[in-house]
């Protein structure tokens, strides 16, 4: 006999004699699957000893071929059953266990919650649209002209090193000098003017980017512009307006002042910075009178119209507000962090 026939007839007795135990000791469908992939399945002892047919010798193939197909076909019916079984016991397990507990407390579903940042802005703008001011907008994709050039600054400024940003590629893929990411709202400020006559006043939020990474300082921030153009109008509105808002934001926990500076868009400018009793000051803003060169750009009479500016960082104000040592707290989506609000 050779030594394939023998190890195929071997095989053969051997699941003939020990599928039917195989398959009823399963107690549970996995195990019942698991079982029935040793005999049956890619790796199963059926379907390697199949494989040893081709070395069978040709006369006792048929005989062998339909034993084998029986035990196959014995294996598959028994399996099916037992399938079928385990339901039934499971289900009836399910209706004579113990009732479904109605009175346990249900899950309660996780509320969500607004972004501080989200808040800070949609309180920025309720105070603001209650003072008069319309909301406006603006892309954050915009030219070199908005950003800088109608704004004062001169070619190649140094003032444009501060607001390093991110340009982009024009269709034919090269970078285009003249389309960037925004640097600051203050393209809304040229944008809105460009639109409208005065007299105006506007607050437009947005989100802003630039070369920038610290602790107090985010590639990617927001700011909130604020511009009035009207006849007549003094240093002294700016420090009323950013007085009113800034109380509401802060309530009278955090103290505001206000430090001579420069941009090119504005004359006089300063800083805005705001901490905590006790705490550090943080620079939350700039803002002054709108320079008359603006006005120029944007076909307004510089002689006959006046105006202040200012932009502030959300996140700046949020950071002074929650007290939030680090920018990127902000940023992170940890809801531990963001739920403690
Ligand atoms: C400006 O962006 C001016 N456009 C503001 C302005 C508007 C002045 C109108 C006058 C009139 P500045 O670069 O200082 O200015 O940014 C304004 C505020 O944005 C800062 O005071 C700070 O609060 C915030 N800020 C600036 N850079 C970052 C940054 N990388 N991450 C987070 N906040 C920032």
């Amino acid at each position: 006999m050779s030594d394939a026939l023998k190890a195929f007839e071997d095989g053969l007795d051997e699941v003939e004699a020990s599928y039917r135990e195989v398959l009823s000791g399963a107690a549970d469908e996995p195990s019942l699957r698991a079982a029935n992939a040793k005999l049956v399945g890619p790796e199963g002892r059926l379907t390697k000893l199949l494989k040893l047919m081709k070395s069978v010798p040709g006369d006792r193939r048929k005989d062998l071929g339909q034993r084998s197909n029986a035990v196959k076909n014995a294996i598959k019916e028994l399996f099916d059953g037992q399938l079928e079984a385990l339901a039934a016991a499971a289900r009836e397990a399910e209706l004579t266990g113990p009732a479904l507990d109605v009175t346990l407390p249900g899950r309660r579903p996780l509320p969500g919650r607004l972004h501080p940042i989200t808040r800070i802005k949609h309180e920025l703008m309720d105070v603001f649209t209650s003072l008069g001011f319309d909301i406006a907008d603006g892309p954050e994709i915009d030219t070199h002209e908005n950003c800088f050039d109608k704004l004062g600054f001169p070619p190649d400024h140094p003032a444009t090193d501060m607001q390093d940003t991110f340009f982009v590629k024009g269709a034919d893929g090269n970078v285009d000098p003249r389309t960037l990411l925004r640097t600051h709202t203050s393209t809304i400020q040229i944008r809105e003017m460009s639109r409208r006559e005065p007299p105006l006043a506007v607050v437009g939020p947005g989100v802003v980017y630039r070369r920038d990474d610290d602790a107090t300082h985010s590639p990617m921030f927001h700011q909130l512009e604020g511009l009035l153009v009207d006849e007549n109008v003094s240093m002294a509105d700016l420090q009323g307006a950013l007085q009113v808002f800034l109380s509401r934001l802060f309530g009278e926990v955090v103290e505001v002042r206000l430090r001579p500076s420069y941009f090119p868009f504005v004359e006089p400018g300063a800083e805005v910075d705001a901490r905590r009793p006790g705490g550090e000051w943080m620079e939350i803003g700039g803002c002054g009178m709108v320079h008359p060169v603006v006005f120029e750009h944007v076909g307004y009479d510089p002689e006959k119209w006046t105006g202040f500016a200012f932009g502030m960082g959300i996140d700046r104000m949020a950071m002074v507000k929650y007290g939030v040592p680090n920018i990127k707290a902000l940023f992170e989506n940890d809801v531990r962090f963001l739920s403690s609000f």
